[in-house]
Parts: C-alpha cells; sequence; structure tokens
C-alpha cells in the first residue's frame, strides 16, 4: 500500500466543525459518520483519527498521527516535541486571569501569594515567574470559574472568548496572558513522502485562505470615470475592464480584501461606479 498521511482532529468540540470544513473546503472528501474513531479520504492520500483534542499533540509527537489540528494554547501547554506548521485563523480564544468583580486590581502584583485555579498550570507558572508572582497554582480539568465562589481560589485563570462565563460567574477579566487560535502541528520527522503530502496540504490550505479574506467585485462604470476607479481599487495585478453594450461604458473586475472593501466604497461611488457586485471567491493561487 502506497503511504497515506494521518491527520488528527478533535472528534467533538469546538475545534471540530472547523477543522473538517477546512480539510472539506481543500477538496478532501471523507465520511465521518456519529461515533467514528477513524476515516480514510476518498480522494486524497489521508486518513483522519478523531481524537479528544489533549490527546492530539502527544499522538503526533510518538508519530501515530503525521498532522494534527489543535489549540494553541493546548499545543503549550502539553509541550510536545511537535513542529507548529501553520496558524488556521479560526477558534480564537485568549487564556485570562479573572478575579471576582468586587475586588480592587490594579496590578499583577496583586496576585502576589493568592490562589488560583487553572487548566492551564503550566502556560500560568511560566507567565508568573516572568513576571516575578509568586501564586499558589490550583490544578483544575473543568469548571474553572467556579473556584473564587466556592472558597477555593482568589482567582482564576480561563480560556476566554465573549467573557460570558466570566460574567455569570460573577469574575471579572484583569490580565490576558496568552492569545490562542487553532494551528496544524506536525510529527517532527515524517518520511519525505508524507512531506511531500503535507505540503501539497498547506498549499490548498493557504489557497482557501486567502479566497477567504479576498472578494471578486465587479461594477460598471462611464468610460470617463475608468482610470479614476482604477486607482481607488487595490487589485492582484491590474483590474480587467470589458466594454459593455451601451456605449460609453464599461465593467470593471478586480478582487480586494473585504476589510479594504468597507473602506472604498464611498469613494467608488463618488467616482461614479454603478451596480457593484461583491461576490466571494472559491480558492484562489497567488
Ligand atoms: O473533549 P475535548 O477534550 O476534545 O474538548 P475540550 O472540551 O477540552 O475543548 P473544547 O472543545 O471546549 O475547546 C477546544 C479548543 O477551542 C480550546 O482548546 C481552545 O483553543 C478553543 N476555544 C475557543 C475555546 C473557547 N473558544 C472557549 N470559549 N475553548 C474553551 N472555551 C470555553 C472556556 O473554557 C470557558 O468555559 O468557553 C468558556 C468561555 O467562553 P465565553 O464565550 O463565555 O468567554
Ligand atoms: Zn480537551
Amino acid at each position: 500500500m502506497s503511504e497515506i498521511i494521518r491527520i488528527a482532529v478533535q472528534k467533538s468540540g469546538r475545534l471540530s466543525e472547523d477543522s473538517l470544513n477546512l480539510i472539506r473546503e481543500c477538496g478532501i472528501q471523507f465520511n465521518n459518520g456519529t461515533g467514528k474513531l477513524k476515516s480514510e479520504a476518498s480522494n486524497f492520500p489521508a486518513e483522519f483519527l478523531f481524537l479528544r483534542d489533549d490527546d492530539i499533540p502527544g499522538y503526533v509527537a510518538d508519530g501515530v498521527a503525521d498532522i494534527g489540528i489543535i489549540g494553541e494554547n493546548v499545543l503549550v501547554e502539553t509541550n510536545q516535541p511537535v513542529n507548529l506548521i501553520h496558524r488556521l485563523g479560526f477558534s480564537r480564544c485568549r487564556l485570562s486571569l479573572a478575579i471576582p468583580r468586587g475586588e480592587d486590581y490594579t496590578h499583577l502584583t496583586d496576585l502576589q501569594g493568592k490562589r488560583i485555579a487553572t487548566s492551564y498550570p503550566r502556560i500560568l507558572s511560566n507567565f508568573l515567574s516572568k513576571n516575578d508572582i509568586q501564586a499558589d497554582i490550583h490544578e483544575i480539568s473543568g469548571s474553572v470559574e467556579i473556584a473564587p465562589s466556592i472558597g477555593l481560589t482568589d482567582a482564576i485563570c480561563d480560556i476566554v472568548s465573549s467573557g460570558s462565563t466570566l460574567m455569570s460567574n460573577g469574575l471579572k477579566e484583569v490580565e490576558v496572558i496568552f492569545r490562542s487560535e487553532a494551528v496544524l502541528i506536525a510529527h517532527s520527522q515524517l518520511s519525505d513522502v508524507r512531506t511531500q503530502l503535507l505540503n501539497k496540504l498547506i498549499f490548498r490550505i493557504k489557497s482557501v485562505q486567502t479566497a477567504q479574506n479576498n472578494k471578486y467585485i465587479l461594477l460598471n462604470a462611464p468610460n470617463d470615470a475608468v482610470e479614476h476607479i482604477k486607482s481607488i481599487l487595490p487589485g492582484m495585478k491590474s483590474p480587467t475592464i470589458v466594454p459593455l453594450a451601451e456605449e460609453g461604458w464599461c465593467s470593471i473586475h478586480s478582487v480586494i480584501k473585504e476589510n479594504d472593501f468597507w473602506e472604498i466604497i464611498d469613494s467608488l461611488r463618488e467616482a461614479g461606479a454603478q451596480g457593484i457586485l461583491v461576490v466571494p471567491i472559491e480558492k484562489m493561487i497567488l
């Protein structure tokens, strides 16, 4: 049998859906029916392993899986010898220190000698020692946010996304100690064939990510406005300009960053652009 690449993804949780969507957008088809622990891709030499996220760095380090998708927080906390290959931009969150809302807080030194509950003892203790704070770290595996209200600790260090969990537990965020997003990790010594497969996958991921950040824009303009509009559009190369059936008018096509679009929309309209269409791009190869 020819070599395949084994890809570890979270079985079910906050990373699963976006991880699987990204893989599908890369054109890789597979079946992940409920309860499945393994699945082979039908059109790419890959096999998927569906695992708990905390176990993924260890499996990749041991070579049971070749690559995996996990939160950077888990990568740093587990401290396994794997390579961070590419940032994936989803499941963004932060690891923060929080204290009861009614407590005063002015500086990190306020945590000197305090008890802090967390599921991230490594990241927390590195942060505290870098900042010369001695605190008593209580490692707990879940429901960290209730630790102060039951009298276990004075503060917590936990993942925050919207902040609503902190708020509903009477806590306030006082320091962000780490920012995280989903990342692609790999075993440190992949065979040549698997390295080639990984490179193929990275190429596809980058094409999908670039496409997501860009939009295709089409607009109509009178011929005498074309030069001005061209100067406003920050295109990939130079815009495509096609004459319209109506005399004196043309259609201008270009690719712009989604964020730039909102910045330039008013100037485009003032310059005479009409019938502006902005459409998603599926893949983009630069
Ligand atoms: O079962 P398994 O072990 O695989 O999953 P898990 O329960 O350990 O992890 P899961 O699925 O909850 O999270 C997977 C990864 O998603 C994390 O390691 C982070 O990288 C990322 N992520 C992004 C988050 C959040 N956002 C998040 N909000 N992980 C956890 N949370 C939790 C947080 O622990 C807290 O309880 O959500 C709560 C806070 O959310 P807000 O929106 O109320 O602030
Ligand atoms: Zn987990």
